[in-house]
């Protein structure tokens, strides 16, 4: 069985992009201890301008809303980043691996700089080398599969190329990863602005379903969505009518349709939109009473994580301490 690794940074509260580009693939994977690892990656929360409390509690908040979603921790493991030691200490070796160069040329990398420097705040040096953070935590586990959206795509060909580097100077020590996206929704976009993605840390949150929103928050949102001007009907077209091929998208990753083929089935957007609104809240909704559920009881949450942390260090441990040995670093 091929190993997954995953994760989510609780950089914000969980959206429908988030949901539909990765979580669910987690969930729809077979799932089994130690083939299914799935984090709440909060180091990579601390790259950008964070808030303590904040982050602690959407760390919670993110594991609570994983497991309302279906992840089941006596078939995965499912754990916090920075309970397992094992990401930090394989990153350095990764940092010894990587260049400067490659890292500067990661466009997420370019995009949060930009926003850091505009907003005044100086950039950390962490946002630079999240990517190599990011590579530890899939090698440690030496997980094939990475289900992620769209977005993430070039970190885990980063990922790929430091494995491939890595063992060819010290010998096979990674498995080489590979990404998967699913097949409709990899990239959701925000339903104001259909040309940026759907992102959990943006201020202006009208274009973004949270998971937690409320259904009557969810219709408002969607029945405000920015469609395209022009009267040339309901048609899938990415480039031309990206609002309208958003809420395709969304509607047929919700019922299992195909976008261009739906999309037939619509003369006018109110129509469309209020089908999308449905779907989303209908899809949302066991979601959140499972929710409800779990947040009552933090400390069976806790457990898990606890749990899962355990079980993640030693599936980590023997990778890292064999890519330490092979560096050339005397051991203990
Ligand atoms: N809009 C999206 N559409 C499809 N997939 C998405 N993902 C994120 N946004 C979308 C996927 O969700 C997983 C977890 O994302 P992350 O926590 O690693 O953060 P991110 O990729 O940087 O995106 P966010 O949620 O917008 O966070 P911020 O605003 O902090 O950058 C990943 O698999 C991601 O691809």
């Amino acid at each position: 069985m091929t190993r997954i690794f995953s994760g989510i940074k609780p950089t914000g509260h969980m959206t429908l992009g988030n949901y539909l580009g990765a979580v669910r693939q987690w969930v729809a994977a077979d799932q089994e201890p130690d083939d299914a690892l799935f984090c709440v990656v909060d180091l990579h929360a601390l790259t950008v301008e964070h808030e303590p409390a904040r982050v602690r509690r959407l760390s919670r908040q993110a594991a609570t809303l994983l497991i309302a979603a279906g992840l089941d921790p006596r078939r995965c493991t499912l754990f916090v980043q920075s309970h397992v030691d094992e990401h930090t200490r394989l990153a350095y070796l990764l940092e010894c691996t990587a260049s400067d160069g490659e890292l500067r040329r990661m466009i997420q990398y370019k995009e949060k700089a930009a926003k850091a420097q505009a907003g005044g705040d100086g950039v950390r040096l962490s946002l630079l080398t999240y990517p190599v953070l990011m590579a530890a935590d899939i090698l440690a586990y030496g997980a094939g599969e990475v289900p992620v959206g769209e977005d993430q795509r070039q970190h885990v060909e980063l990922t790929r190329d430091l494995a491939v580097r890595f063992n060819q100077r010290y010998g096979h020590t990674f498995t080489v990863p590979r990404a998967t996206h699913p097949a409709v929704a990899a990239r959701v976009m925000d339903l104001q602005d259909p040309t940026s993605k759907m992102g959990k840390s943006h201020e202006n949150g009208s274009g973004i379903v949270y998971l937690l929103d409320e259904p009557g928050v969810v219709r408002k949102k969607v029945m405000r969505a920015v469609t395209d001007s022009g009267d040339g009907g309901v048609v899938h077209d990415r480039q031309a009518r990206p609002g309208v091929a958003n809420l395709l998208d969304i509607l047929a990753a919700c019922t299992g349709g195909d976008p261009a083929a739906l999309a037939d089935g619509y003369s006018g957007y109110g129509a469309l939109k209020r089908d999308v609104a449905d779907a989303v809240v209908e899809l949302l909704r066991p979601l959140r009473e499972r929710h409800a559920e779990l947040a009552a009881d933090p400390a069976q949450v806790d457990k898990v994580l606890r749990e899962g942390a355990e079980r993640a260090r030693g599936l980590a441990r023997p990778v890292v301490d064999r890519a330490y040995e092979a560096i050339g670093l005397l051991r203990p």
